[in-house]
């Protein structure tokens, strides 16, 4: 699926914060493309289920491969991609509904293989496709589309949850500044490892919150999201762990360690017990 498909008449809507996120894979598959010499089709986007997983439609320019899957299932197919061709750039494009409700119980398994990939989550606190039902991170309270007297269940903190299952590179941002998030999409590909970028993006239809993140001084909003200070070291997990109780939203680079990657501890067995896959398979005792 390398050329993009003109019959695709998926839009998205005027302001959605989803076009920010756009520009900023657009300008990091750009550098990484150039920066490694690769051809285009080394990056493979595989897509979840939602406004935000309809990204792998739009890219514009020279396309990249592309794999639009099962609702919730993008990080088991990017497993497999990235851990069978480790040569390409295998990247997540997914919405809150999808990488946190349905998908949630692959994070966790995923971040202890540590496989190389790069995950754009795309936040926008709903499931905008299916119009505006609540979703793991809408707040306690909200009222949405299947929530008319409010949201019963606590919301979920995914920064929080990815810290705790280990998820070797962790950073927050918004979809407001495209070169600035193409900055951590980059640093995130070239990251030995799992990155997640979880990138605040606005549903304009169904839960319009730039202003709660960006602040709004007329109306008095104060503004969750925060630049994350240049002393925080992203090294020291309990640094990391206090940054995100301070609550908010971190604009910045939360966590970063490097652990082996799977495909690293695979090479490894290989190179010493082994070069031959099945001697490997033969070893397991039934
Ligand atoms: C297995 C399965 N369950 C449910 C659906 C219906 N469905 C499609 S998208 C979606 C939620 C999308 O929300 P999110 O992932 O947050 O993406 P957004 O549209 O907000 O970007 C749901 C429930 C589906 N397509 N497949
Ligand atoms: S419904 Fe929301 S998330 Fe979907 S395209 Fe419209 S504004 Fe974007
Ligand atoms: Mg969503």
């Amino acid at each position: 699926m390398s050329d993009r498909n003109p019959e695709y008449d998926f839009k998205w809507c005027p302001g959605c914060g989803d076009f920010g996120v756009k520009r900023a894979l657009e300008q990091a598959i750009d550098t990484y493309t150039e920066e490694f010499e690769i051809p285009r089709t080394s990056n493979v986007i595989v897509a979840g289920i939602g406004c935000s997983g309809n990204m792998v439609h739009m890219m514009d320019g020279e396309q990249p491969f592309g794999i639009h899957g099962i609702h919730g299932r993008t990080l088991p197919i990017a497993f497999g991609v990235s851990t069978s061709r480790p040569d390409l750039n295998t990247i997540i494009v997914a919405g809150d509904g999808d990488f946190l409700s349905i998908g949630g119980e692959h994070i966790g398994p995923a971040a202890s293989r540590n496989p190389n990939m790069t995950c754009i989550i795309m936040d926008n606190g709903v499931y905008g496709l299916t119009k505006g039902q609540s979703s793991p991170t809408s707040t306690t309270g909200q009222i949405t589309t299947s929530t008319p007297f409010g949201k019963m269940e606590s919301q979920m903190k995914p920064l929080e949850l990815y810290l705790t299952y280990g998820v070797s590179y962790i950073a927050s941002h918004y979809s407001s500044k495209p070169k600035v998030l193409a900055n951590f999409i980059v640093e995130g590909m070239k990251h030995p490892g799992m990155s997640i970028i979880h990138v605040q993006s606005p549903c304009t239809t169904y839960n319009d919150t730039y202003d709660i993140l960006k602040g709004n001084r007329r109306e008095g909003i104060p503004g969750t999201a925060f630049i994350v200070e240049e002393d925080h070291d992203p090294s020291d997990y309990n640094a990391a762990a206090n940054l995100l109780n301070k609550g908010g939203v971190p604009l910045g680079l939360i966590y970063k360690k490097e652990p082996p990657t799977i495909t690293d501890l695979q090479n490894k067995i290989i190179k010493e017990k082994s070069k031959n896959p099945q001697d490997i398979l033969s070893s397991y005792s039934i």
